[in-house]
């Protein structure tokens, strides 16, 4: 028996190697379908909608990759993963990526095993209390019990600011999120702290009355989200990282999924590389010419994602902010087709 478990165990580290090494763009072209990472449901960036069809911001980032790897966007499979699965899931092969409003930091992008193929969110970690606390500012505090999920960055910033404020705190720390959010309503932790979008979307689309609830003024961190893939996996991470810039170069270009078309017929040469009129990135990364045209006709450039799923377009109606354009102000900066 005991000799048995230890030869499984051999087998199951011998798959995670291999699969682990092995170059996930042939693994996908092969499957024909990408495995996606995302959350176990987290309205504006990665949930089912009514019809059970995954939406969102993150989602959209699947059916990029899907369209450039696949030439067709509804090619991927949803793998929902809660904060604490998330990394298991693909340093084992089980996701190709994660798409999961993870947070780009140093540890992840070392010690973890993953690589960060660029951030689609500029965010930061706030607080969410019921307007029946009476606390108008985090300084206020001192005391308070707070609920956060188990596996994320958000446990480790917490603890950092409490101390810098001299501010102390009962951690209320749940894996699932569901559980979580509903230990929040229940009134079992005075505050909820996550990324500010997260706190948003909690709002509105979890608790029954928003308007009991509010998100306190101070954001404490830096929260760049954004996809991550396995280490020593270039060409894969070549991929996703193009996609995510495809669809930012392209809204800093005027170009739609509704006059991508048109498009094709620009003089402009940088419009030309994008679209594959003049020939080149495809072949680089290894994936039809075609990659850039097929994200922004299926899918939509940055902009109408962003719209669309947690913008004008949606009911969280996050502003644009730090994740506008360069050109408006923000930090989206498409990296240069070329
Ligand atoms: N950005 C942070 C937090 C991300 C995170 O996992 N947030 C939670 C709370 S909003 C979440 O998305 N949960 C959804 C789930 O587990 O399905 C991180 O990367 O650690």
């Amino acid at each position: 028996m005991r000799k048995f478990k230890y030869v499984a165990g051999l087998a199951v580290l011998a798959a995670g190697f291999s699969t682990a090494h092995a170059d996930t763009l042939d693994v996908v072209k092969e499957r024909g379908v990408v495995h996606c990472g995302v959350t176990t449901g987290f309205a504006g960036f990665s949930a089912p909608d009514a019809k059970g069809v995954w939406q969102g911001l993150d989602v959209d980032l699947c059916r990029a990759v899907a369209a450039a790897a696949l030439g067709d966007a509804e090619k991927f499979k949803a793998v929902p993963l809660s904060s604490q699965q998330r990394f298991t899931a693909l340093q084992s092969g089980e996701i190709d990526l994660l798409a999961r409003n993870t947070t780009v930091t140093q540890q992840r992008d070392t010690a973890l095993g993953a690589i960060s193929a660029g951030v689609n969110f500029y965010d930061g970690q706030g607080f969410l209390v019921p307007k029946s606390l009476g606390v108008n500012s985090a300084k206020e505090l001192d005391g308070a019990s707070v609920c956060m999920q188990t596996g994320t960055s958000n446990e480790n910033t917490m603890a950092d600011w409490a101390r810098a404020n001299n501010i102390t705190y009962k951690p209320v720390v749940i894996e699932q999120f569901n559980e979580v959010v509903n230990a929040f309503a229940a009134g079992r932790c005075d505050v909820f702290t996550t990324d500010a979008s997260g706190l948003a979307s909690i709002r509105i689309s979890k608790l029954s009355n928003p308007d009991d609830y509010q998100v306190l003024p101070e954001i404490i961190s830096k929260e760049p989200l954004g996809p991550f893939v396995r280490q020593g996996d270039d060409r894969w991470l070549n991929v996703v990282k193009w996609s995510l810039q495809a669809m930012i170069g392209a809204e800093e270009l005027g170009i739609t999924s509704a006059n991508v078309d048109e498009k094709l017929k620009s003089e402009n040469p940088n419009v030309k590389r994008l679209l594959g009129v003049t020939e080149g990135a495809g072949k680089n990364l290894g994936v039809d010419e075609k990659w850039a045209y097929n994200i922004i006709k299926q899918v939509g450039n940055y902009g109408e994602s962003f719209e669309r799923n947690v913008g004008k377009g949606s009911a969280l109606q996050i502003e644009r902010g730090l994740n506008a354009q360069w050109t408006d102000g923000g930090l989206m900066y498409g990296l240069p087709v070329r």
